[in-house]
């Protein structure tokens, strides 16, 4: 397959300004006739090439008149055009065969739509590219089984037809690109509501769920209006449609998509109650609810103009939501987990064969590129960019963005200009963000002289090579930090300073105590930290760190050094001790909140110590792991059980971010205590599990039984099957607790699962709550010495890859970092990924993804 390249971006040869569409819905056999007013771009006589994939084209008319077409698989080929005509085709295609849930398909019953990044293409012959902006007005007829009929936009018509069938028109007034275009038919329950806007417009607000689940909606519609006014009041943005509806559908690619005025959800990730969804979901609930309402500013009245620019709307969006998730919940919790998902997920992806720019040169299939990368580090450059402007400035810069490029398709350079004209800055260089793929290394030397009072900081920053990249130049990057004594007391408060090149001295004087140096606070660049901070002086930054994150992280920096010398063969006890002393002291800190002290007590994750290992080795990082989760759960065992039964709550259950922090520590304690099998603890688990009132106890208690194993395990795995089998999304919650276990016998057991008669890989949310679940969460047994894990994703990949290429190819990535691995390991993942490269009609998404990961 040959790669698309930006340098190779051409306007569109013809663009297209009304699209009337007429869908007859049949599940085997949907008719769609398409109606295009199309305009040459240009003084030109190039033919008019619209992309399509897998339709059975019936007639092709220009201007009223049959006209000559040339079709290949993926294209309709029209020449000899007038500059202006209308185009009218009819098309079918085929919803109920379409396992790759891009298009047109059905999911549980009902047709609906995922059109991005160019499924569009499956529906009918198109210019499915994202700077083709067109008015859409939608006609479709069902069965009058399908009960609700919906597309984007305002509602213009609806009637009954003969035959038993019925019909609606939607007309969306806002021109935009064909990946946004959605359509859903079927029959769903509706919760119903209201949003009044900043300037006095009301809004009526649509939760489209399966028939029975409108209960389970309230929390999705609650994020919404909270994600409303947030984005008035900190963006100054108001909805522009009347109507604005959200469907969730069971079987779904993404978490959510954001199409203009009906966005479409992955049910997981919008149905929330107490006793069927955690305090996870709930989380991740509010957030992409808020991510995909954001997208309308960022995303659709201003959208891409081809995918390379994917990183303007995703990163963007990201930091948005991120923003608003840190108003609502606390901002130095939530910057802790976000930093903890960017190190998981883009940390490992950036230092790997699949590392990529912000924003790529070149791709073989889009789809590939919905990275963390894309979207995690792209939030974090749009974060530097507002610390290194200043919030005042960010703002202008954002504004300008909206006045100036509203109803385009544009770019990252359009975007970054808007900043730089907003605060005369010149950002030339910090283009390069966009641009260089890789983390860069900060190391900080710091030299102390006494007698002068002065502190004298030295940074500098490397990147390592990239595939694709040999040369790094330094990027500027902000770097927060403060000082602190021996005491804890504050000496200097956070100041920013900009690394600007590859070094760079920073001398703080009229200091009179020796200064503790709290580097990087609140986390204020993409990058690894290297420092020769002394333990001793960590402990001081744990205590009493003004910056929370920067206690978060010196906590993690001291349990990652112990747990590294142990998996080095060189544990130090008594340092150990010192930590666990110190991390009692934490969770005594009355100053503290719950949600603060559960990320304290959980040990960093074994692939975050397998990236600080090299080569890493799983099996020996996962027991000194293990060792360290020992001596804190014996050492701290009797504050711990005392700290779970203070936290018990007997009230009603509230999701609101108090309450779950609650949950988050008391849960966090007894995965801990897990670790140790004294008969206080099971028992301390069995009651938990047992008497668990809501999904997050219940979870935590399942957890802990399977981490303690035996007779206990068995009976709760059964009673959670029991009890949940006809909630698809709680059977999820079961796989994936089952492909967390990490003892030695669970592999034999894990495998299995694919044989039981609730596996169906074909749903992506089971799929993933098994092997992705095992592949990215269970290192110890997907790195199990014998190769049966690396085995065993490779042949879910391979399956899934006939039916769904889009879901398989997000599978691959767990197997790309084998050159870190110890070289038996490595060399077993690299046989699973020639295997995979091997098989024959493998779609272009496996084949890049897996065959970079072999390069
Ligand atoms: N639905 C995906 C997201 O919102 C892709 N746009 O990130
Ligand atoms: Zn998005």
């Amino acid at each position: 397959p040959q790669p698309v390249r930006l340098a190779d971006y051409r306007p569109p040869a013809y663009l297209i300004d009304e699209v009337f569409l007429d869908f007859a819905l049949e599940p085997s056999a949907t008719r769609v006739k398409a109606r295009l007013s199309v305009r040459r771009n240009g003084e030109h006589a190039e033919p008019l090439i619209l992309d399509g994939e897998g339709l059975t084209t019936l007639s092709v008319a220009i201007d009223g008149a049959p006209h000559a077409y040339d079709e290949s698989p993926e294209h309709l080929t029209l020449a000899g055009l007038p500059a202006t005509f209308t185009l009218e085709t009819e098309v079918e295609i085929d919803p109920a065969a379409n396992t790759a849930l891009m298009g047109l398909y059905i999911s549980g019953g009902r047709f609906c739509t995922q059109c991005e990044a160019e499924g569009f293409r499956r529906i009918t012959w198109f210019l499915d590219r994202p700077d083709v902006l067109a008015r859409y007005t939608v006609r479709m007829e069902a069965d009058r089984s399908f009960q609700r009929l919906l597309a984007n936009g305002n509602l213009i018509e609806t009637g009954e037809l003969p035959g038993g069938r019925h019909y609606a028109v939607w007309n969306d007034p806002f021109p935009k690109p064909a990946y946004l275009f959605a359509l859903v038919a079927g029959e769903l329950d509706e919760l119903a509501d209201q949003f009044v806007t900043m300037t006095g417009r009301t809004i009526d607000l649509r939760v489209y769920v399966d028939p029975g689940m409108a209960p389970r909606a309230a929390y999705a519609m609650d994020s919404l209006k909270r994600a409303m006014k947030w984005d008035e009041e900190a963006f100054g943005r108001e909805y522009d449609l009347d109507l604005f509806m959200i469907v969730a559908v069971r079987d779904f690619n993404f978490g959510a998509m954001e199409n203009k005025g009906l966005n479409i959800f992955n049910s997981a990730l919008l149905l929330a109650d107490a006793e069927t969804a955690t305090d996870v979901d709930y989380e991740r609930i509010e957030s992409v609810v808020a991510h995909e309402y954001f997208h309308n500013w960022t995303g659709d009245r201003i959208t891409c103009r081809d995918w390379f620019q994917l990183c303007l709307k995703e990163g963007l969006t990201v930091f948005r939501d991120q923003s608003f998730s840190a108003d609502m919940r606390g901002e130095a919790v939530q910057r802790i987990k976000d930093v903890k998902a960017l190190r998981a997920r883009q940390f490992p992806e950036d230092a790997g064969p699949l590392a990529h720019p912000v924003r790529p040169s070149s791709y073989i299939k889009i789809d590939n590129f919905y990275t963390a990368t894309i979207y995690e580090k792209g939030s974090e450059v749009i974060r530097m960019l507002k610390t290194l402007l200043g919030a005042q400035a960010f703002r202008a810069g954002m504004d300008l963005y909206f006045e100036r490029h509203d109803g385009e398709a544009t770019t990252v350079e359009a975007f970054i200009q808007c900043f730089a004209d907003a605060s005369g800055r010149d950002l030339t260089d910090f283009f390069g963000w966009y641009e260089q793929a890789g983390t860069p290394t900060v190391t900080v030397g710091q030299r102390w002289d006494a007698e002068a009072g002065t502190l004298e900081l030295s940074l500098s920053q490397t990147t390592a090579p990239t595939p694709g990249q040999s040369a790094k130049t330094a990027l500027p990057l902000p770097f927060a930090f403060g000082l602190l004594d021996e005491d804890g007391t504050a000496l200097r408060e956070t100041e920013v300073a900009v690394l600007d090149g590859a070094e760079l001295t920073i001398v703080v004087d009229g200091l009179d105590r020796r200064p503790i140096l709290s580097p990087l606070r609140g986390f204020s660049a993409p990058v690894n930290l290297v420092s020769d901070i002394a333990p001793k002086d960590r402990y001081v930054l744990l205590a009493a760190d003004a910056d929370l994150f920067n206690r978060w992280e010196a906590g993690q920096g001291l349990a990652r050094d112990l747990i590294l010398a142990r998996a080095a063969g060189r544990p130090d006890e008594v340092a150990e001790e010192r930590y666990a002393e110190a991390v009692g002291r934490a969770l005594a800190d009355q100053a503290a909140e719950p949600a603060f002290k559960a990320l304290i007590l959980a040990l960093p994750t074994e692939p975050d110590l397998a990236m600080a290992m090299s080569p890493a080795d799983p099996a020996a990082i996962h027991e000194a792991r293990d060792a360290l989760r020992a001596r804190l759960a014996v050492h701290l065992g009797d504050d711990l059980r005392r700290l779970h039964t203070g936290l018990a709550d007997g009230g009603p259950f509230s999701p609101d971010a108090a309450s779950a922090g609650r949950r988050a520590l008391r849960n966090a304690v007894l995965t801990l205590l897990a670790v140790d099998g004294h008969a206080e603890n099971v028992d301390l688990a069995i009651r938990h599990f047992e008497i668990a009132a809501n999904m997050t106890d219940a979870i935590g208690g399942l957890d802990a039984l399977i981490e303690l194993g035996g007779a206990s395990a068995e009976t709760a795995i059964a009673a959670f099957h029991k009890r949940w089998k006809a909630e698809p999304l709680v059977l999820d919650k079961w796989f994936a607790a089952q492909a967390r276990d990490a003892s030695d016998e669970a592999l034999g057991r894990i495998l299995a699962l694919t044989a039981h008669p609730d596996f169906d890989g074909r749903t992506p949310n089971r799929l993933r709550a098994l092997v992705s679940t095992f592949a990215n969460l269970n290192p110890a047994r997907f790195h199990d010495p014998s190769g049966d894990g690396y085995r065993f994703v490779a042949d879910q990949i391979i399956a899934t890859d006939a039916v769904n290429p889009m879901t398989a190819a997000r599978l691959v990535e767990t197997l790309g970092g084998w050159r870190r691995y110890t070289p038996q390991l490595g060399a077993l993942m690299k046989a699973q990924l020639e295997r995979i490269v091997a098989v024959e009609g493998l779609s272009k998404n496996v084949f890049e993804l897996a065959s970079k990961a072999l390069a």
